[in-house]
């Protein structure tokens, strides 16, 4: 058979969705299978790193002192002046400026929330190389170390969420997970715990050790001087603008955004899906993380490729994906079945759910 037929079989027999809702853009009209996937022994066999252990627990006894890097703290408080000063530059900007700022926060944010983490994290869908190759692009302009780093500690988090071995535990305040965590060394048992756990596929995959390899030059290309330059080359923005909005301004948001996922969807927000773990919903920080404040669902479900019960409500991100995939580029998307999110809603909710 020929090869881009045996990829058309394999597209189809791949992707798992249980309640199609994309009308003509999805798969050029292929039939979707609609297997109802409830547990992630179904849903994912092939990766259990992510699911939380409730048998892991704090030791008791006093907490060790923080130890201050002092070269992150200085650099974060020169990064945000910085970024300050942008703010002051945004009414004097180019509106082309200000689009391409906005294309670089939406790129990097994509290069996190499809790449790092719903991709190489939780292993929600599957990418082909073209794809793949995109999301790292991006995720390098977003600057948050490298993948492998990035779903490494964000495996830890989910497996040992809340406790000394979360590298953002939130149970330390929202100063410590938002931005704090970055600022000093880590409790030893984030890297003991974070040791256990299985990495062989990130490891074996050739682009993510590439990227880690290659790391700081191509942050420093990606994150700083692409950005700056082009403004600066392409409609004759001043260097000063370039740089401050187009570069310091829009890396502070993109960071921002990400750790109030950290911080603020860990602290407010309801827990219609599972009262007994500190996650939480939060639309503001939806809003800014394209499609990441699902959180109280996503620590529920973290094989859910939407990570929300639905898909485009508030998700650029989900809806990326699903483009990807009309494109062929994306594929066996996992979704939990809506019986299995009203069962554990009606088991473990707090009260408050409400279907969108
Ligand atoms: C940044 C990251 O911003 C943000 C991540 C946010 C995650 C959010 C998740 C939310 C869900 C998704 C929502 C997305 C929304 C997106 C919206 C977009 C609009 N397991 O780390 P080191 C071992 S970064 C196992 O140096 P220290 C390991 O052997 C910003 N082992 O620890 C390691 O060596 P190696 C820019 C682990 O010395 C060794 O320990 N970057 C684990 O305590 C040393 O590791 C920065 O600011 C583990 N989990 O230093 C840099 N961890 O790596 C920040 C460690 O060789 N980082 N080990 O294998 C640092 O400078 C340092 O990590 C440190 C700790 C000072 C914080
Ligand atoms: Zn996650
Ligand atoms: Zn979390």
């Amino acid at each position: 058979m020929p090869a881009h037929l045996l990829q058309e079989v394999s597209r189809t027999y791949t992707t798992t969705i249980t309640e199609p809702s994309l009308g003509g853009l999805q798969n050029g009209g292929e039939k979707l299978e609609k297997t109802p996937l409830a547990s992630e022994e179904d849903i994912r066999p092939e990766m259990k790193e992510d699911i939380y252990d409730p048998s892991y627990q704090d030791a008791e006894g006093p907490k060790p002192e923080f130890q201050y890097v002092w070269r992150n703290i200085i650099l974060m408080a020169l990064l945000h002046v910085a970024a300050l000063y942008g703010l002051t530059l945004v009414p004097s900007s180019k509106v082309y400026t200000l689009l391409w700022a906005f294309l670089c926060y939406l790129i990097s944010a994509l290069g996190i929330t499809a790449g790092a983490h719903r991709l190489w994290s939780h292993r929600t869908y599957k990418a082909r190389l073209p794809l793949r190759l995109f999301l790292i692009v991006a995720n390098t302009m977003a600057f948050q170390n490298d993948v492998y780093e990035w779903a490494r500690d964000h495996r830890t988090h989910h497996k040992f969420t809340e406790t000394d071995a979360d590298p953002h535990n939130s149970r330390r305040g929202f100063f410590f997970s938002h931005v704090g965590w970055l600022l000093v060394r880590k409790h030893p048992a984030v890297k003991e715990k974070g040791g256990s756990l299985n990495l062989s596929d990130l490891k074996a995959e050739k682009l993510v050790m590439f990227q880690r390899r290659y790391y700081k030059p191509a942050v420093l290309l990606m994150c700083f001087i692409l950005p700056t330059l082009v403004p600066w080359h392409f409609w004759g923005e001043t260097f000063l603008h370039s740089l401050y909005v187009a570069t310091f301004l829009r890396y502070a948001i993109v960071v921002n955004a990400t750790w109030l996922v950290n911080s603020a969807a860990h602290l407010y927000g309801y827990r219609p899906y599972d009262k007994n773990i500190a996650s939480r919903e939060n639309i503001l920080v939806s809003l800014g993380a394209v499609g990441e404040g699902f959180h109280n669902y996503h620590h529920a479900f973290p094989y859910d490729y939407s990570t929300s019960e639905y898909r485009w409500h508030i998700n650029v991100t989900t809806f990326f994906i699903d483009c990807m995939a009309a494109l062929g580029l994306a594929y066996d998307r996992k979704k939990v079945s809506k019986a299995a999110v009203l069962a554990r809603v009606k088991r473990t909710g707090d009260g408050s759910y409400k279907s969108a």
